[in-house]
């Protein structure tokens, strides 16, 4: 049942299929790929007891239990009913004992970029954040974290660090990789979508650089530009991550290499736009005009360009009403990025008759 299950604009992954995201493998030591046998994960900071455990130790615990938890990523896919084996960091908490003034926890991971996401202490307890080792009774693979992931309930999967290594226990919050870099909300409430922080554009600065239409280079997260008329677009290798187009003429826009990542562009026109090697993991193209437009190496991890209307409302003949992309035989998309697509969206594009190129 996912009746009220899925937060706002979510949808779920393929069944059996759990996307990954992010970096792909964890930092190698001098001896090459850490083996699971040394692995270990320990708390440190404002504790009374820093305490350091290997994975077997972890394992052994009398506090390890199984998880069942829903998982949703901001790229807009979900996962329900995801069983682990771990241990809750409130147990382990419990061990370390922290200090009264702790009220922050900083996850790091053994990553090639030290990859790092915090959470307040009392959410770390309140949500049930945890460390596992075991998915679907099989240990979790190297791509998705094994062989010890952090799993944080109730937030966008940015709040769950891969190979987790350290727990430092801070006074005050020191801002994880994403939420510093890409302006990643620091809440991540998938619930009240809290996705991305809006930029701070004035809006002289916006009118000048609407009017210029050139983009280009410019970080211009979570962009209003709705309903404008946008046509020859210059927004090259632009940061428009959440941006919304939706209903904007943006015919002939250049979008080669921008990150368009959870963007909206539904009912937008986009004849002839090109996207080479764009990043468009989560953006929406529901209702969009893709004709003439160029799809070739970009990244379509959760992309959707059809999707139901309102899927309670039927209309006369009880089918529920379908709003897609319009594409046809003058779209061309790449083989490897159409693969990326969950199912019933790349069918949607090869039964309207794109144009595949390998
Ligand atoms: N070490 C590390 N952990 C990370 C990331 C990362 O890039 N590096 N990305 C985060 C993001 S944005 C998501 S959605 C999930 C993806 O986990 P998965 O690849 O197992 O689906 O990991 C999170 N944890
Ligand atoms: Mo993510």
């Amino acid at each position: 049942m996912t009746e009220g299950r899925l937060p706002p604009n979510q949808r779920l992954a393929a069944p059996g299929q759990w996307p990954s995201v992010g970096e792909r493998e964890p930092a190698p030591n001098s001896a090459g790929q850490l083996a699971p046998d040394d692995w270990s994960i320990e708390i440190t900071g404002l504790v009374n007891q820093p305490t350091c455990w290997t994975l077997g130790e972890l394992k052994s615990l009398p506090i390890a239990r199984d998880f069942v938890v829903d998982i949703h990523c901001v790229t807009r896919w979900s996962m329900l009913d995801a069983k682990f084996r771990g241990v809750l960091i409130a147990d382990l908490l419990q061990i370390a004992q922290p200090s009264p003034q702790a009220t922050y926890l900083s996850f790091v991971a053994h990553s090639p970029r030290e990859h790092t996401t915090s959470l307040p202490l009392a959410d770390t307890i309140s949500l049930g954040s945890f460390v596992a080792w075991d998915y679907e009774g099989q240990p979790i693979t190297s791509t998705h974290g094994g062989p010890l992931r952090h799993i944080t309930p109730g937030r966008y999967f940015y709040k769950s660090v891969k190979w987790i290594k350290r727990i430092e226990v801070l006074a005050e919050d020191r801002l994880g990789y994403w939420e510093n870099d890409a302006g990643y909300h620091n809440h991540g409430d998938p619930w009240k979508e809290e996705r991305y922080i809006t930029s701070s554009l004035d809006r002289l600065t916006l009118r000048k650089l609407l009017d210029s239409r050139d983009f280009s280079d410019q970080n211009l997260l979570s962009l209003q530009a709705m309903n404008l008329s946008l046509c020859g677009l210059n927004a090259s290798k632009a940061l428009l991550r959440n941006a919304d187009f939706s209903g904007s003429t943006l015919c002939d826009a250049d979008f080669t290499l921008a990150n368009l990542s959870n963007a909206n562009l539904m009912n937008a026109n986009l004849l002839r736009a090109n996207f080479s090697q764009a990043d468009l993991e989560g953006a929406q193209f529901e209702g969009a005009d893709l004709r003439g437009a160029t799809l070739i190496d970009c990244s379509l991890f959760g992309t959707t360009f059809v999707s139901p209307i309102n899927p309670s409302a039927t209309v006369n003949d009880g089918q529920p009403h379908l709003l897609g992309a319009i594409v046809d035989a003058t779209t061309r998309i790449s083989r490897t990025s159409l693969d990326r697509l969950i199912t019933e969206q790349s069918q949607y594009l090869v039964n309207s008759g794109v144009r595949i190129v390998e």
